[in-house]
């Protein structure tokens, strides 16, 4: 009795052999594939940047891209009347009483990692940054960049230097050689440029170093004792020394890409050719 009324449900909604190899569904077809996506070639270098300064003790802060101007600043040493604190150069938002911009370096987060902790700070501060320039292959109106600040007592240029030898190896090979050279930056006294010994030709001269053997990958400098003491932290018992590099420019070295448009076009031919990046 059941088993007919069971016969009788099924006929009733098409089901049974027959109807089931009329519907033509090949239940042992293989199923679609599944399309993955590919992790940007900037994540990837970012990423592979905190690991390296993760290895010898920095941690990661982050912070706001829309900040005021002592913490994008004042408080790193700007005087009033420096280029950067122009229209021109930075982009300003209207913020009621207190003029708001869109952060220009990363340096921003980590006054606020000062004046939020004692020493010892080790930390890096990876995140977007905007100047107000006209979009071409060599120039955007924002980037990315991961900076780096060590402050504790005695640390000095020595450490500096060893800390870029070790991230230079790490990060293009242990035959990389760096060398500084002489710079100036408001928020560093001294202050340095460094290059490393070309990746693309170790250093024989190429196309891509312009036959000089070097190419110039970061900035760097002992921590100014007046931004110290900006974040109030005695200048008088504890030194340090920060960086900051791009990330676009390490990536193009990385991966050859000549043309900055191409970061942010999401253009699914350039972001395909990095799937077996991690
Ligand atoms: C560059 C150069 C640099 C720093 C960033 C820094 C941060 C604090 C204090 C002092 Cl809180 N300095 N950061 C120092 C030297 C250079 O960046 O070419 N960036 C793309």
């Amino acid at each position: 009795e059941g088993e007919k009324a069971f016969e009788k449900f099924k006929a009733s909604v098409g089901g049974g052999q027959k109807k089931a190899t009329s519907n033509k569904i090949d239940l042992t077809r293989p199923a679609e594939e599944i399309a993955l996506g590919s992790r940007h070639p900037l994540a990837v270098v970012r990423n592979e940047i905190i690991e390296i300064f993760n290895r010898i003790g920095f941690n990661v802060s982050e912070g706001p891209e829309i900040e005021d101007d002592w913490h994008n600043f004042s408080a790193l040493n700007f005087p009033p009347e420096h280029p950067a604190r122009d229209m021109q150069d930075t982009f300003f938002i209207e913020k009621g009483e207190n003029d708001m911009a869109l952060r220009t370096h990363t340096s921003s987060v980590q006054v606020r990692v000062m004046e939020g902790s004692e020493p010892p700070i080790r930390t890096i501060s990876p995140g977007r940054v905007y100047r107000n320039e006209a979009i071409s292959a060599r120039a955007h109106c924002f980037f990315h960049q991961v900076e780096g600040l060590y402050v504790d007592k005695g640390v000095s240029f020595a450490d500096l230097k060893q800390t870029m030898d070790y991230f230079s190896k790490e990060m293009f090979g242990e035959k990389t050689k760096i060398r500084l050279r002489p710079s100036y930056f408001p928020f560093t006294e001294p202050s340095a440029e460094m290059d490393v010994s070309c990746t693309i030709c170790n250093g024989k001269g190429c196309n891509v170093c312009k036959y000089s053997g070097w190419l110039e990958i970061l900035g760097c400098g002992m921590v100014d004792p007046a931004v110290l003491d900006s974040a109030n932290i005695d200048s008088k018992v504890y030194s340090g020394f920060a960086f900051g590099m791009g990330v676009e420019r390490i990536a193009q070295l990385k991966y050859r890409v000549g043309d900055l448009r191409l970061y942010s076009e999401n253009d699914i031919r350039f972001l395909d050719q990095f799937k077996s990046a991690y």
